[in-house]
């Protein structure tokens, strides 16, 4: 298939745009490289020593993956289409967004920057699609955070809940409410909405993947060539919270819980993040109504995964006054069935692979610059 990947550079993005092609795809990779910048604006950095998007491409063809690279902002809308018109790919894969929610809430700056390049972006991709490819399937990476994180719907179903409507007695699935907990989870919200009036209105095929939080490093492609490193945030902004926790354990600081650690989170593997992409795009839904599956492999709470990498690893934990506003312990389960049948068999938190992500952190230790692991602003 001809799969345009929006966002190919990312830590997400490059990984899938590589298990694609090695599965036999052609990848149109886009990106604007404002991750990059952001690192710039922040002075923070990737762990590990990543590679310009050219020198990452031309390793990757040495093992035949047909891989392309157009350097292209989403939010910019004639450019953009015009690509999408000349390339007319089977399917678009969407991570094109600014993805970290204590970033989505620094200043008026960071706030308006994230509504207007994840919300104006989406609306592109949907735009570009009825007007020049209107067969091109649509896989949207969504979060587990448009849900908020509690129990009181009971189990978190894939996209609709069914409920019964007291006035009728009648039974219907409605999308389910959401709950976003910063400003960057709620412009996922807004994109769910313009998934559905889009798949209303124009029959949009589209799948929207809601993804738990992604932790490792190096997946079986990238790990071919030092060229191919994947990304590695650690960072207060940017780095998610097991990523941090073993980066964290590996270079001597604290492991730094945010408030008692009861928050309880959905976690994936970044080789499972590829894998469940390739699956639905290979098994595409009818534009009958969205598809939303929920990308998760398994819950932990925080402070379970705290303790385990002090006992295992020597690391120390430092409770800290916790800077979000968010519930301070919660109950979750996630039915992610939707992925599970199409073949999906998730990778679960082990030693090994926790030892593969430590081992990296411990090579590139020199990288780590203290002063960014507390950077998150309060709200
Ligand atoms: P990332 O920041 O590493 O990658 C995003 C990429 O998109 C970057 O390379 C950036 O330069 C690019 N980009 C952003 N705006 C763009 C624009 N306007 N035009 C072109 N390119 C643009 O983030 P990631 O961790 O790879 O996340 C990818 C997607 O997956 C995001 O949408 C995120 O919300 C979702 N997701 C990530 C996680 C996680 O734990 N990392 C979990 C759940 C969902
Ligand atoms: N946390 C700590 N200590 C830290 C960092 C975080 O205790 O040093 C806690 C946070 O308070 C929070 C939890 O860990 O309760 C998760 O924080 P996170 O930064 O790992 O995840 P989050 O901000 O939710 O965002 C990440 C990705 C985002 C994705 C989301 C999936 O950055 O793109 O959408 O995970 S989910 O959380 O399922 O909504």
């Amino acid at each position: 298939m001809k799969i345009m990947v929006l966002g190919a550079d990312g830590f997400c993005g490059w990984p899938t745009s590589l298990k694609l092609a090695k599965e036999g795809h052609d990848v149109i990779m886009i990106d604007n490289l404002s991750r990059r910048k952001i690192d710039k604006q922040l002075n923070s950095n990737s762990l590990t020593n990543i590679y310009n998007i050219y020198d990452r491409i031309e390793a990757a063809r040495k093992f035949n993956y047909s891989l392309y690279f157009i350097n292209c902002d989403i939010t910019e809308y004639d450019n953009f289409a015009r690509y999408v018109d000349q390339h007319r790919p089977d399917a678009i894969v969407h991570f094109a967004e600014q993805r970290a929610a204590p970033y989505s809430m620094k200043s008026h700056k960071e706030r308006r920057y994230t509504v207007e390049n994840n919300i104006i972006g989406t609306h592109n991709v949907l735009n570009a699609i009825i007007d020049h490819s209107p067969n091109t399937h649509l896989v949207h990476l969504g979060t587990m955070g448009v849900y908020g994180y509690s129990k009181e719907f009971g189990a978190i179903p894939e996209g609709y809940l069914n409920v019964k409507i007291n006035s009728t007695q009648n039974d219907t699935d409605i999308l389910y409410p959401t709950n976003p907990g910063s400003v960057y989870h709620m412009t996922k919200s807004i994109d769910q909405l313009l998934f559905q009036f889009y798949n209303k209105n124009w029959d949009v095929k589209i799948t929207d993947l809601h993804q738990g939080i992604v932790w490792g490093t190096q997946t079986e492609e990238t790990q071919l060539d030092e060229k191919m490193v994947n990304r590695f945030d650690y960072d207060g902004m940017y780095g998610t919270v097991l990523n941090r926790f073993i980066s964290q354990a590996a270079t001597g600081n604290d492991i730094t819980v945010y408030g008692t650690g009861g928050q309880k989170r959905a976690f994936i593997h970044i080789q499972d993040t590829a894998r469940c992409v390739q699956l639905s795009i290979e098994n595409p839904p009818s534009s009958e109504k969205v598809r939303i599956f929920n990308q998760v492999a398994e819950v932990h709470s925080v402070k379970d995964l705290a303790l385990m990498m002090e006992k295992t690893y020597n690391g120390k934990v430092e409770f800290l006054d916790n800077p979000r506003k968010e519930l301070a312990e919660n109950d979750l389960q996630v039915d992610n069935t939707g992925l599970k049948s199409l073949g999906f068999e998730p990778i679960k938190l082990s030693n090994r692979l926790v030892d593969d992500v430590l081992y990296i952190a411990q090579q590139m230790k020199e990288n780590l610059k203290q002063e960014n692991i507390l950077t998150s602003p309060r709200w």
